[in-house]
């Protein structure tokens, strides 16, 4: 009885879904999706997945509004930020953190001679960007990284942007609202145009980093997204790796490069067992606990694969979880699945003392522990990129697929697991090129900004020399009710 009168309550807002739900756990999804108001802010979420257009191609056009490129869930409405951003787009950050003004966007694109500057030296392609929130100006910080595929803001006051390249580099940046048109001249040796602004750090993992979190201790996170098999036959996928400064920042920005913790340090990367009592560590044991190896930054993919690090499937999209409760920090990523084959996933692990690594002598340091959070299924999948939604606490899933999905996920509630309590579909793409990426939320947690990356540009006129993407954002997620 009490399922009929549910499913009469749902009304005809979810009357496709009232038809098919005649079991319990598609009455467990129906109660999600009615609750979605309260739970996601968001009146109505996507029912059905946006269906692909056209091949790829061409989709993009100049007078085009905003309904053309993306479908969002009722309650939310859709405005571009920009449609002249650099072509490629990876990830991006809000700046200044507490009352933004800029979007600070790391561009795709491997590095690529493009044309010339006004002083006649050779220009190459735009890497890290900075857009007005309030004009849409984009004005191009850094040039010549091969393929930017991360970036975040410091506590120290620097921005850190990272190649997503075999052996990628990671590069600080001070000011970066002021810093114009700065170039990468030499990746090897990490030289710049402007040495006093720019320098690379070596000192980090040289891996394809596809997420990146920096503590204000000066201690950085980062993932691998590099897929399993990549390297040959049996080969791991990519790891999880720590930085822990020589120097721990205690607060407060710096004036000159020289001062970041990020200068000198020692590189880690993740080994999770299967057992808490002897080290058993490999394929079947990618959640666990376990503990940081000791590797050499310039060689981290090789060592981390020898020493027995964990591999997974294109980790991407590192995030630190702001509410987590306990010890250390919380940080979750997407592993990235496949349509059709194999399901995406998002995992979380715990650091319980971010400022120590503990190698491996036998016994497991058990100092982390990585469980799953989120399980993809046929309509999610291809996670890629992570936010998670100021006071809601909710987690933002962006996929790089076909239509790819903004996906909103509760946090873990009082039940007896460690999972997402569920998900459902806020907004998706309507261009099968784009990959929806750079998912980031205003700090009052009401304007999602994402970009559709990487889109094709067949029909789309560049921008200094250079073609495009579209960055959008979706406002109206209601702020959760006050707690009584
Ligand atoms: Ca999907
Ligand atoms: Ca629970
Ligand atoms: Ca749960
Ligand atoms: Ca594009």
């Amino acid at each position: 009885m009490r399922r009929i009168a549910l499913l009469a309550a749902a009304g005809a807002l979810y009357a496709g879904l009232s038809a098919e739900a005649d079991d319990f756990g598609a009455l467990v999804e129906l109660q999600l999706l009615q609750s979605s108001p309260d739970l996601f802010g968001v009146e109505t979420p996507l029912i059905a997945p946006v269906t692909a257009t056209g091949d790829g191609t061409g989709h993009r056009t100049k007078d085009q509004a905003e309904a053309d490129q993306i479908e969002t869930a009722r309650g939310l409405s859709a405005r571009f930020v920009t449609r002249v951003a650099a072509d490629g787009i990876a990830d991006m950050v809000l700046w200044p953190a507490e009352a933004p003004t800029h979007l600070m966007v790391c561009t795709g694109g491997s590095r690529t001679e493009i044309g010339f500057t006004p002083d006649r030296t050779v220009k190459f392609n735009p890497s890290v960007q900075r857009i007005s929130l309030t004009g849409g100006a984009v004005t191009t910080v850094l040039r010549g990284l091969d393929t930017c595929g991360a970036l975040t803001a410091t506590g120290w006051g620097t921005l850190i942007v990272a190649e997503a390249s075999e052996g990628g580099g990671v590069y600080e940046i001070l000011d970066p609202l002021v810093l114009t048109e700065a170039q990468v001249l030499d990746r090897e040796s990490g030289e710049t145009s402007a040495p006093g602004r720019v320098a690379k750090r070596d000192h980090l993992p040289a891996i394809s980093w596809r997420g990146i979190v920096a503590l204000d201790s000066g201690v950085v996170y980062g993932s691998d997204a590099m897929a399993p098999g990549a390297l040959g036959a049996d080969r791991d996928g990519g790891a999880i790796y720590k930085f822990l400064p020589e120097t721990v920042l205690d607060g407060g920005t710096i004036t000159t490069l020289d001062g970041s913790p990020l200068a000198r340090g020692l590189a880690y990367a993740l080994q999770i067992s299967c057992s808490k009592d002897e080290l058993r560590f490999g394929q079947g044991c990618e959640t666990g606990i376990g503990g940081w190896l000791e590797i050499a930054a310039p060689d981290a993919r090789f060592e981390a694969g020898g020493f027995g690090a964990t591999g997974y499937d294109r980790p991407a999209g590192l995030v630190r979880d702001p509410n987590a409760m306990g010890e250390g920090v919380r940080l979750c990523f997407a592993t990235r699945g496949e349509p059709g084959v194999r399901e995406a996933s998002i995992l979380c692990l715990e650091d319980r003392e971010p400022g120590f690594a503990t190698g491996s002598d036998g016994a497991p340091a058990n100092t982390v522990r990585l469980s799953r959070f989120v399980d993809g299924d046929a309509g999610f999948n291809g996670f890629a990129s992570l936010a998670v939604q100021p006071l809601r606490g909710n987690f933002i899933i962006g996929e790089e697929t076909a239509n790819g999905d903004v996906i909103a996920c509760l946090a873990d509630g009082a039940d007896g697991n460690d999972r997402s309590d569920g998900c459902v579909r806020v907004a998706a793409l309507k261009d099968i090129s784009a990959a929806v990426r750079g998912l980031v939320f205003s700090p009052d947690g009401t304007t999602l900004y994402l970009a559709a990356g990487g889109s094709d540009d067949a029909d789309m006129p560049g921008s200094d020399s250079f073609p495009t993407d579209d960055i959008l954002r979706l406002t109206g997620f209601r702020p959760p009710e006050p707690k009584e």
